[in-house]
Formats: structure tokens, sequence, C-alpha cells
């Protein structure tokens, strides 16, 4: 099985078959999503991409089964068939990895009174969305990963001016959420990379997200005070767990 995407195209030209409006109360507690563990080897791990997930799953109000797991622990059908990524979600099943596939395939199969994508009645504020906001964590990765001084401060600007990206495109579409007042899947997705930026650059760089950014705070806070964040969600220091793992 290459991917998961590939396998669920194959049933149908809709992409992800033809169960859509079965209706989720037919589906719950029939979803398992494989995910990172954190330094216990058994509680939930530091991943932002499965946080989006859980948020997804929580906001829908689907039912599932949480499965932290070591590399070591990995099911050999996940290394094998999917190259060991996660998060993995199993439903019905069919795996799916990746966060973005597995959260189309939670909108399409579960999809609630609105939608979670603003794509089809505002292709250009979507559009807007994803250019404000895709550059984030990469330029975040970069900055966490260098270890050679001297790069430091080009690295830190370069997530500045992304983080600025997103604070004055919060001030045009007036919040609280991205897309203005119905909450999308870019909020999910961004909410937990935000919080790696938060820890993290306190924590290896000690600097502080410029409070100038004031549009970019008040998001932030509104974001993190929702409940679908702080139930899927791991402390700080599993943060600084892991990216003191990834910066060794
Ligand atoms: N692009 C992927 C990224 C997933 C990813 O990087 N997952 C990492 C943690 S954030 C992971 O689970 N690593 C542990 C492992 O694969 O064993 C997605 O959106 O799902």
């Amino acid at each position: 099985m290459s991917s998961s995407i590939a396998l669920a195209s194959a049933r149908s030209t809709t992409g992800f078959g033809d169960a859509r409006g079965r209706g989720a109360r037919d589906e719950q507690g029939r979803i398992e999503l494989l995910c990172k563990a954190g330094p216990d080897g058994a509680a939930l791990g530091d991943c932002p991409f499965c946080h989006y997930v859980q948020m997804v799953l929580r906001y829908k109000g689907l039912r599932y089964r949480l499965i932290p797991l070591t590399p070591e622990d990995k099911p050999e059908w996940l290394v094998e068939g999917y190259g060991g990524k996660m998060p993995c979600l199993v439903h019905d099943e069919e795996a799916y990895t990746d966060s973005g596939t597995i959260t189309q395939y939670l909108e399409y199969f579960f999809p609630g009174e609105e939608p979670l994508t603003v794509e089809d009645e505002k292709p250009e504020l979507a559009e807007e969305v994803k250019t404000a906001t895709s550059g984030v964590f990469g330029a975040f990765a970069r900055y966490m990963k260098n270890m050679d001084k001297e790069q430091d401060p080009p690295l830190q600007a370069a997530l500045f001016e992304e983080l600025d990206k997103v604070d004055s495109f919060l001030q045009t579409t007036k919040g609280p959420f991205l897309a203005g007042e119905r909450i999308t899947l870019d909020d999910m997705a961004l909410a937990p990379k935000l919080y790696h930026i938060k820890v993290g650059v306190a924590h290896f760089k000690n600097v502080i997200i410029p409070p100038s950014l004031t549009a970019l705070a008040a998001y932030m806070q509104h974001m993190f005070d929702m409940d679908i964040f702080q139930e899927s969600s791991y402390p700080p220091d599993v943060i600084t767990w892991g990216w003191g793992n990834a910066r060794k």
C-alpha cells in the first residue's frame, strides 16, 4: 500500500469512498489515532500535527482512541505500509497519514452544520490565509534546529517576519479566527504550531514573541483558551523534551 490517499482515491472518484453521510453516530468509537508518545513512552507526545487532528476530532464530537507510540512500538503495518508516519488515523479498516489528508477526510465524512473551510465560498480568502500562515512552522523549525549562534539573528528575524505576516493578516480579518468569525481547519492547524513557538523560543533562545504583534497575541490567547485546544494538548515540558531531542 503506497499512500493512504491513493488507497482512498482508488475506491471512488470522490476521493474518500462512498460512505459519506452515514453520520457520525454510526462511526463513533471506531476511530483510532496513532501518534508520537512523550518522554515516558506512554502519554501523548509533542506533535503539533497530532494536536491539530485531535482538535478537529473533538470539534466534531467524534470519539476516538488515542494510541501514543514510541518509534520502537510502531506496528509493522504502519512501518511497512505507511513509512511509519504519524499521526495516522485508522477508520473503517483504512489508515490515513498526514494531518492535512486526515482532516480533509474527517471533514468529508463527518461534515458539521458549517464547513471548516472557506474554500468553496471565499476561495480568495482561503488563499490569503494559506499565504499568511504557510511559512511559520518552517521558519520556526530552522531557527530551533540551528546550533550556530551567529546564524541565530537572521533565523530569528525570518521567524518574526512570518509571525508579523500572520499578525497583519489577523488585523485585516479582525478575528477572532483567521478567516474572521468562523473557525476553520487553518486555525486548528496553526494554533498547535504557535504553542510550540511560544514555548520553544522562550526555552531554547531566551526570546519571546514580539509583544508588538498584538493581533497575534490576542489570537493565540483565544485559541489556547479553547477547550478543544486544551483537551488535545500536552504540557510545555513535553515540547522542550521534543525539541531538545531534535537539536541533538
Ligand atoms: N506533514 C506531517 C508531519 C508529521 C510529523 O512530523 N510527525 C512527527 C512529530 S511532529 C512524528 O510523529 N514523529 C514521530 C515518529 O514518526 O515516530 C503531517 O502533517 O502529519
